[in-house]
Order: C-alpha cells, then sequence, then structure tokens
C-alpha cells in the first residue's frame, strides 16, 4: 500500500495533453481519454504548481500517415532519427481538436509548454523530443523553479506520459505517475511495456486515492 503523499513546494503536477485529439471523438482518440478529466481536476486542486503540456503540431508534421504517400496511421517508419510510428492527424497548430479540454478545470496552472511544433522532428517527451537531444527547456524551468518531484497525469499513459516520465527520471527529479488520472493508446503492447519499464526505472505509479 503507497503511503499518503501531501503534495508540497517541491512537487509539481505535470499535466499531459489533455486535448480533444486525444479524447473519443478526436483525431488520435485515447479509448476513455476523456474519464480523466474530473479526475485530474481533483488532484490538481491539491496542488500549489501545476504545469500542462499540449501536443501541437504544424499541419503535414513528419508524424502524420498522411505525409508518407501509401503509409497508414500506426505503422513505424524509418527517418533520420530513428524509429517513428505514424499516427492519424491530430492536435494541428490552432485547431478545434488542438485545444485543451474546455472542462479542464486548472486556473492555477502555471505554464502551458507546446511540443511537437518542428515540423520533422516528433515530440513525445515533454523533455526531449523524439530526436533524443532537442530539448524543450522544460529540465531548466523545473530546476530553476527547484522542483525535486515531479508528478504525472494525463494522455496518453504509454506515450507522452510514459517519455515524460523516463526524460524526468533521467533529470534526476523523483517521478510519481497517478495511475487512474491516465488513459493507454495500448499499441502492440505498450500498456504492459510502460508498466514494466517505470519498475525498471524507478517511476513510481500511484492511485489518485493516495493523495491529499
Ligand atoms: C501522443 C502520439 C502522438 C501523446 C502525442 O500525447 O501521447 N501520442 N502524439
Ligand atoms: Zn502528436
Amino acid at each position: 500500500m503507497t503511503e499518503h503523499i501531501v503534495p508540497g513546494r517541491h512537487d509539481l503536477l505535470l499535466v499531459v495533453d489533455i486535448q480533444y485529439d486525444f479524447c473519443p471523438g478526436g483525431g488520435l482518440a485515447v479509448p476513455r481519454g476523456d474519464e480523466v478529466v474530473p479526475v485530474v481536476n481533483r488532484v490538481a486542486a491539491g496542488f500549489a504548481h501545476v504545469a500542462l503540456t499540449q501536443d501541437w503540431h504544424p499541419p503535414g508534421h513528419l508524424s502524420f500517415a498522411s505525409s508518407h504517400p501509401g503509409a497508414q496511421p500506426y505503422e513505424t517508419i524509418d527517418v533520420d532519427y530513428g524509429a517513428q510510428i505514424l499516427w492519424p492527424d491530430h492536435c494541428v497548430q490552432g485547431t478545434p481538436g488542438a485545444a485543451l479540454r474546455e472542462d479542464l478545470a486548472i486556473p492555477h496552472a502555471e505554464l502551458v509548454l507546446r511540443k511537437g511544433y518542428h515540423p520533422g522532428i516528433d515530440s513525445y517527451s515533454a523533455f526531449y523530443e523524439n530526436d533524443r537531444r532537442t530539448a524543450t527547456g522544460l529540465g531548466g524551468y523545473l530546476r530553476e523553479r527547484g522542483f525535486r518531484r515531479i508528478f504525472l497525469a494525463g494522455l496518453a499513459f504509454d506515450f507522452c506520459v510514459r517519455y515524460s516520465a523516463e526524460d524526468a527520471r533521467r533529470e534526476g527529479f523523483h517521478v510519481v505517475v497517478i495511475d487512474d488520472c491516465c488513459r493507454s493508446i495500448d499499441v502492440g503492447g505498450s500498456d504492459a511495456d510502460t508498466r514494466r519499464q517505470f519498475q525498471a526505472i524507478g517511476v513510481e505509479c500511484i492511485p489518485s486515492a493516495a493523495l491529499g
């Protein structure tokens, strides 16, 4: 049983990609993605410090299957920086699908970090793009503000939450993922892979009931 956790001044909640396109009816719908919204709202109210991320791609982005003639969504291709899964078009800058959910009620969020805006690089992680070299600046921001422990919530558990959690760990933060604040896409066993990887690197997974 996880002990009870009361968020303090060195803790930040990072809310990942809670956007219409990742919810049922959206361009890259995560099954039951919409269900996390009320849970995340409740959890966020207990944090003094919250940052949000927003997937934010230009039209014709490299990660879109539609940008590669003959390719299908969920196929993996080789690009300059290695393997890249191709996705249906999603979170195109300025479109309704790219907007943060309007029922996300976190008025005290201090930062909205957009990612995935380079036309030729995808960015699952909020810290480093998929070339694993291009930094978003979030690591420096969190360090300069003195945060030590990062809690994660949002979509999708097995992609943007996973990569962000792994990078946060690498950057030296304590990392805690709030399980019922997340949902998975689950392609090719990615949900189980993520849970195994979290165990291996010391990313904690807790239920939201452990907070407060
Ligand atoms: C995501 C795939 C492509 C995510 C974003 O937010 O998990 N997944 N773009
Ligand atoms: Zn994306």
